[in-house]
């Protein structure tokens, strides 16, 4: 027990905590009240002034602010900062269309970091190891998060970005990383290839840092085995700075919010009414340290549920569980984010209907993505050849929305189930997550 970035405010008491959030919050309030017209009038529509909010009890006065939000303020609509005091933009897995962009200064590059360096501490890390990131490098924050996280550390940071498995095989074992930084699957598919390979016993990983999509308590035990390790979950979101706005610590039991950073709110997300802590609801994040890209009572879509209960590691920061759902639409496929309606335009683009069905699947620890869709009476009567060039041609559309490979299959007319009510569009059958 005890290997921490930041004790005094890790383990701060609740009163602590507290203060810090009243006059962080009272600030920031007013700061994006001043600087920021798109907050302004959101807070004048609902009548409220920056003085009506004097300490996180009045939280709940505030608009929520949502993605639709960030999309109508695209891309400088938010920033409480002048552009030039910013040196960093990172962005979300998802797409053109649902785009979001964030904005960092230098503090909030460094406060950022530091969630993950306090993530990379937790899991026992010190100046001796060696981290080997292989979370995505460029606009996706999994990379240069943890890559960062890793410097504040000390550690000998490897920063290897995703895929090419033979190369990283080959790093881990040849300069003998300690901890892996990856998304689930990969890490999972790691373990795999690892012992295709026969080089079990040559890697030297002690901790795995997975995150950036949902997993199960069986794949955390597989991994674990597997690679002969201890998978610690980490959670972030770029709206909010990226990865290490939660991270788990040796007890493995939740994920524990830096609240000196961010305070957690848990709501219904049908009526947006504040939960009491143990009940299950939409997780909604206000930073109160972010000077560029504040969002205030930020509505993550995270359905999950918080927990107080002491620590025996000593945070004493409240624990988030495991997300266990979403309460949009929104998929998380290959580790992008996927929303249901962007397939539907491509379809509705290359003159298809709207009459689709999305089945998501894994094999072998990798996400497949399989989009069924049915001809239009004009396709029907052209022949079989038409109908292979029109699915690689929605194949290469759905490429580029999404970015990622999706298998499509025109199907009959009428052979997708209707439903009385709404329709089924997505099959997920890869059940990561747990019924609340
Ligand atoms: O996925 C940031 C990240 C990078 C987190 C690396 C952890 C590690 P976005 O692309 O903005 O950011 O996607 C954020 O991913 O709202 C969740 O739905 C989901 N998500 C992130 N971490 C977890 C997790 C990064 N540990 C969205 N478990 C979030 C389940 C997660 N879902």
């Amino acid at each position: 027990m005890g290997n921490y970035y930041q004790k005094e405010l890790e383990c701060a008491s609740r009163e602590t905590i507290v203060a810090i959030q009243n006059e962080k919050l009272v600030k920031t309030v007013k700061k994006v009240y001043e600087n920021v017209e798109y907050y302004r009038n959101k807070m004048d529509a609902v009548g409220v002034k920056p003085e009506d909010i004097k300490s996180i009890d009045d939280l709940h006065k505030l608009p929520f602010i949502t993605k639709d939000d960030l999309r109508d303020a695209y891309p400088y609509g938010l920033m409480a900062e002048p552009l030039e005091n910013c040196v960093r933009i990172q962005s979300t897995s998802g797409t053109t269309g649902r785009r979001v962009v964030a904005f960092y200064t230098q503090n909030d590059i460094d406060m950022w970091e530091e969630c993950c360096a306090r993530a990379i501490m937790a899991t026992g890390g010190t100046k001796k190891d060696v981290v080997q990131v292989c979370y995505g490098y460029g606009l996706f924050t999994g990379g240069p998060g943890l890559n960062g996280g890793s410097h504040k550390v000390g550690c000998l940071t490897l920063p290897m970005s995703s895929g090419n498995t033979d190369r990283q095989i080959q790093f881990m074992v040849d300069l003998e990383a300690t901890i892996l930084c990856c998304t689930p699957s990969y890490a999972a598919y790691l373990a795999e290839s690892i012992e295709e390979r026969g080089v079990r016993d040559q890697i030297k990983l002690k901790a795995g840092i997975f995150g950036a999509e949902a997993w199960t308590e069986e794949m955390r035990q597989d991994i674990e085995k597997r690679l002969g390790i201890k998978a610690y979950d980490i959670y972030g979101l770029t709206e909010i700075s990226g990865p290490g706005v939660s991270f788990e610590c040796e007890e493995q039991a939740g994920m524990h919010i830096n609240e000196d950073h961010f305070i957690a709110e848990i709501i219904d997300p049908k009526t947006g009414e504040v939960l009491p802590d143990g009940e299950v609801g939409e997780l909604v994040f206000t930073s109160i340290d972010k000077e560029a890209f504040p969002l205030l009572r930020y509505r993550t879509k995270d359905i999950c549920v918080l927990s107080r209960k002491p620590c025996s590691c000593g945070r004493t920061h409240v624990r988030m569980s495991k997300p266990m759902g979403r309460s949009d639409d929104m998929l998380i496929v290959k580790g992008v984010n996927v929303f249901p309606s962007q397939i539907e335009q491509v379809l509705l683009q290359q003159g298809l209907t709207s009459n689709y069905q999305i089945i998501v699947d894994r094999e072998k620890y990798s996400d497949t993505i399989e989009v069924l869709v049915e001809m239009t009476p004009e396709l029907f009567s052209d022949s079989v050849t038409d109908l292979s060039a029109k699915e690689k041609e929605v194949v290469a559309g759905l490429k580029s929305m999404l970015g990622i490979y999706a298998k499509v299959r025109i199907v009959e007319p009428k052979s997708i189930v209707r439903s009385e009510g709404k329709a089924v569009r997505v099959i997920d059958r890869r059940n990561l997550y747990k019924k609340a």
